[in-house]
């Protein structure tokens, strides 16, 4: 595992120097999800995979910008990954990021062992989630991660990051999001999973959600590279990650780019989305 995290390093200042270097613009072609994809989706692809496939101890790779995973032989583990998601962010110079699941046997959400994202920020942050979390901050004078600390989310937070079209979100969803902000929680949702996700974990609470809505009754966000690693994430700091119903982590994956509604946050806000969803039907 440790091998993975290290490579991880390499891939992040690899990606960093594209991001800050490289032309933004789009390319034509779209993913499996039906994303349009910018030139750096499929330079940061070409990184992750260049790496990744020389740790001896990953067995395949899955990439969200392919159709099917890359194997090689020998290793154990498989990595499921987003090289940059939100990438349509970067040419309004917004915070995007890197998500890698590390899977073992399978790619049910039970099978994720260890998570690691790193936010392309003002800074270059890495979150490495195995028993605990931890934060590192890229030194760009020596070009290595510095441990900064271990992440915990308290039992309530005061940020709320709700996605999704609000046009289409349920009636239930809606009234729910408005409580929440008629008791004082900020808005704080830039589309970028990652730096949003971010946000919450580094402020100790708060609520992500990518519900289902009237027209995408499965949500949008993607299991095996989006959904699992961070729900992987938020319970080992302390939180919860559901689709308004159950454990995000007791789901399986039937097909690589499924998607499902997601939740995130800390133990009061998963909550109240328990006591919201638990009578509806979509
Ligand atoms: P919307 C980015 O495209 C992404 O996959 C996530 O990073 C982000 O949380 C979500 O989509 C934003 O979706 O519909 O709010 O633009």
């Amino acid at each position: 595992m440790t091998e993975i995290v290290k490579t991880i390093e390499k891939i992040a200042i690899e990606i960093y120097e594209a991001i800050k270097t490289k032309d933004t613009g789009k390319v034509n072609s779209q993913n499996k999800s039906g994303d349009v994809q910018v030139k750096l989706d499929v330079i940061s692809d070409e990184i992750v995979e260049k790496y990744l496939l020389k740790v001896s101890s990953v067995k395949e790779i899955m990439s969200e910008e392919k159709e099917k995973p890359v194997l090689k032989s020998g290793g154990k583990y498989l990595v499921a990954y987003d090289p940059l998601d939100g990438s349509s962010l970067i040419d309004v110079d917004l915070s995007v990021g890197s998500i890698f699941g590390i899977y073992e046997g399978g790619y049910s959400g039970s099978e994720i062992k260890a998570a690691v994202y790193v936010v392309y920020g003002p800074r270059v942050e890495m979150v490495v989630a195995r028993d605990v979390v931890e934060l590192f901050r890229l030194n760009e004078k020596t070009n290595e991660f510095e441990f900064i600390k271990e992440l915990k989310l308290k039992n309530k937070g005061k940020v709320l990051a709700p996605g999704g079209t609000q046009a289409k979100w349920f009636d239930f969803h809606k009234k729910m999001i408005d409580s929440l902000f008629k008791e004082g929680y900020r808005l704080r949702y830039s589309g970028g999973m990652v730096p949003d996700l971010h946000q919450i974990l580094l402020k100790e609470g708060g609520l992500f959600s990518y519900p289902a809505t009237i027209d995408k009754k499965e949500g949008k966000l993607r299991k095996l590279f989006e959904v699992f690693p961070f729900a992987y994430v938020y319970k080992k700091a302390g939180g919860g990650a559901i689709d308004g119903y159950k454990d995000l982590l007791s789901l399986d994956c039937k097909d690589y780019h499924e998607t499902t509604p997601c939740f995130f946050g800390s133990e009061y806000e998963i909550k109240k989305v328990l006591e919201t969803y638990k009578d509806k039907k979509l």
